[in-house]
């Protein structure tokens, strides 16, 4: 697919949302207060994350290791964080995320809080240090760096004790946090699988987000509750139509919970007035099977079709979308996986190439008419809101300009960081984008078109 950006009304320097220029403009109703942290707005300009499963797991093929494990198991005999990065950016990625300690409580840096780590295993002569390699990995790529630190854990003798168990984990997180520099995201997974006599664990929430905040302010926080990014209530990377960047937080109030309601407001956030706290989705989904790399999967990694369709779904739907792409027991990312995500980013580069010649015309906030350069074969469309004034769009249609006239060619919800539509192709001279119904003037910060 190619694609040529044709206007940019408020890219990221843009000072002046187009409403401001319109004082004219009526607000029907009243804009929605929720509005977006700078660490929020920075993560979602981001779009794109890669999710790196990797740990003791990795060695006995299993998904959810019991914590019985023996250190000695890890030894990744190649292993070379540079390769991992290096896929992250080829398939577009600005930030990855690992996971430091996964639900079998192996950690990948050498903590203090445990044995049960990198330090009692054979890798590097137990001098190795995950976290440390992929931190200045990702730095010197210029990409975020993202934990995931497992609450449930089976192997810490305290898990179920209360405050014993939870003072251990703030340990953990604490390192985390302190040790390897910049952390922009921290990945709270809600999964726990203890069964009927499982122990039981209240986690301390309150004083894991204290924690975060003090330790990294400028990090966003994931779980189905957030606080700052939400699940998006599947493991398929796909999200809701319509999906808004705001909940209302009385509906998912902890990670781990699990019912009708509670996934449709994951998997939609919840409208206005209703959405009073901001709060977008991340998508979260496998190029593999498994989380975790199984070498007998090597056949079954997903094409570049299916992560474009992926793609459509979660970034073209207002979420982010972090792929997990997990290394090997030698520790590298495997050929099969980095072919097909090699094919994936150049498509997605392809659908969102900058720039060409082209007009745009303010018609009023409601109608922005964009005059393509010449005549092309357009099937996708990009529209892009400027969210720092709120999520605002509530219903618009595209209609293309086709030997003069104009014809719908699509119609939709909300827009929110990113809308992309797909339609049966057209040679079109010009779009226009119709805003029917919004919460206050809207603001469009772009509009791209894209042909197969
Ligand atoms: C789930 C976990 O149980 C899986 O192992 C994986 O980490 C996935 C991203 O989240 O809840």
């Amino acid at each position: 697919m190619k694609r040529r950006e044709l206007i940019a009304t408020g890219m990221a320097g843009m000072t002046m949302p187009v409403w401001k220029r319109l004082p004219g403009v009526r607000l029907a109703v009243q804009p929605s207060s929720a509005r977006p942290s700078r660490s929020q707005l920075a993560w979602q300009d981001a779009e794109l994350g890669m999710f790196f499963h990797f740990g003791v797991n990795t060695f006995s093929d299993r998904e959810w290791g019991d914590g019985k494990e023996s250190p000695a198991s890890f030894n990744p005999t190649a292993l070379d964080a540079r390769q991992w990065v290096r896929a992250a950016q080829s398939a577009g990625c600005k930030y990855v995320v690992l996971t430091a300690k996964h639900h079998d409580g192996f950690c990948l840096w050498p903590t203090r809080t445990t044995d049960h780590s990198v330090k009692s295993s054979p890798w590097r002569g137990g001098e190795g240090d995950v976290v440390r390699e992929l931190a200045d990995a990702a730095q010197a790529a210029g990409l975020g760096l993202g934990v995931y630190l497992s609450p449930w854990d089976r192997n810490a003798a305290s898990y179920g004790s209360g405050e014993g168990y939870n003072d251990f984990y703030n340990a953990q997180l604490t390192e985390l946090l302190t040790n390897y520099g910049r952390i922009t995201e921290v990945w709270f997974d809600g999964a726990n699988g203890e069964g009927p006599n499982g122990k039981r664990q209240r986690y301390d929430w309150p004083r894991i987000h204290a924690t975060v905040r003090r330790l990294q302010p400028d990090a966003v926080m994931f779980s189905d509750a957030g606080p700052d990014i939400r699940w998006i209530g599947n493991e398929r990377g796909t999200a809701g139509e319509p999906n808004w960047c705001t909940v209302d937080p009385a509906i998912v109030t902890e990670p781990g919970l699990d019912g009708p309601e509670i996934i449709r407001s994951l998997q939609h956030g919840d409208a206005p007035p209703r959405g009073t706290v901001w709060r977008p989705g991340e998508a979260d989904v496998s190029i593999r099977p498994g989380w975790f790399n199984h070498p007998a999967d090597d056949s079954r990694v997903k094409s570049a079709d299916v992560l474009m369709d992926i793609w459509f779904n979660s970034v073209g739907r207002n979420a982010n979308l972090l792929l997990n792409v997990p290394p090997g027991r030698d520790g590298l990312i495997a050929a099969p996986d980095i072919a097909s995500l090699d094919a994936f980013g150049s498509r997605v580069r392809n659908a969102l190439a900058p720039a060409a010649e082209t007009r745009v015309t303010v018609e009023s906030a409601r109608e922005v008419s964009v005059q393509l350069a010449q005549a092309q074969k357009v099937s996708s469309v990009s529209v892009q809101e400027d969210l720092s004034y709120g999520q605002r769009v509530v219903r618009y249609r595209i209609g293309a300009i086709v030997d003069g006239a104009m014809q719908i060619v699509s119609a939709g919800t909300t827009i929110g960081h990113r809308k992309i539509d797909r339609f049966t192709p057209v040679a079109a001279t010009g779009f226009v984008v119709l805003i029917d119904e919004s919460m206050g003037v809207p603001s469009i910060r772009s509009f791209q078109v894209g042909s197969v």
